[in-house]
């Protein structure tokens, strides 16, 4: 049986346009400094504030409200090395022979290889699980627009980090199933990505990338 709508009064902060043009200012150049960072330092990070940017991170909308997402906080060393250890077997298998001369050339200039050591350094690592369908006592229930509701959801998740002050890398082992298995998740959840989050390494350096302008990322019609 469908469930009756039920509606209630949008909570929703109204400003001036100053103050509309000054925060989206602001916002702009807060996540033009975010960088992917795959050199990290093992200083700890409390728990909370990975706990506070997944939160933000469930805030992300859905199809039909499904919130096809689960994140896995790992912060257990035993648990890290395994992820490591499994995460470098398939990437030693990837970068030395599953992966074409072309795809190898277009990760050059960002110097990445099979080693991944920040899956042990970085105090936490967030696998982000997409939930294909949902396992409910009375059998199968369908999710929709999973992908993209995930997306969303990893895309909340990686500004609330940086947000928060905590650098970032989004990792995709390739293939990611050796993480269900290690995680101990069901069947019907699917690795989306995995992300480390921690203090950058002291002297970090990051590739020295430049984004498109707004010209060539913008249509307006
Ligand atoms: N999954 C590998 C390879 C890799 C692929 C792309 I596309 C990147 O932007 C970066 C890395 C790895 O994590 O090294």
């Amino acid at each position: 049986m469908p469930a009756e709508p039920k509606f209630v009064p949008l909570q929703f902060l109204e400003y001036t346009h100053d103050e509309m043009l000054l925060r989206s200012q602001e916002f702009q150049s807060e996540m033009e400094r975010r960088r992917t960072v795959r050199d990290f330092a093992d200083r700890p990070v409390k728990e909370e504030i990975l706990r506070n940017a997944i939160k933000t991170a469930g805030t992300a909308p859905s199809g039909a409200h499904k919130q096809p997402w689960t994140f896995i906080l790992v912060g257990n060393p035993e648990t890290k090395a395994r992820i490591r250890q499994a995460a470098e077997a398939e990437e030693k298998e990837s970068y030395e022979r599953r992966m074409p001369q072309e795809w190898l050339d277009d990760l050059a200039p960002l110097g990445t290889d099979w080693r991944k050591p920040f899956l042990t350094i970085c105090p936490w690592l967030i696998v982000v699980m997409a939930q294909t369908y949902a396992a409910t006592p009375r059998g199968l229930a369908k999710h929709y627009y999973v992908q993209e509701s995930v997306g969303i959801a990893t895309g909340f998740l990686l500004a609330a980090l940086h947000h928060a002050g905590l650098a970032t890398l989004t990792h995709t082992p390739s293939p990611m199933a050796f993480l269900r298995d290690i995680l101990g998740r069901p069947e019907e959840e699917r690795v989306f990505l995995l992300v480390a989050a921690g203090y950058p390494a002291p002297g970090c350096e990051v590739p020295d990338l430049v984004r498109k302008p707004l010209e060539r990322i913008l249509v307006v019609r």
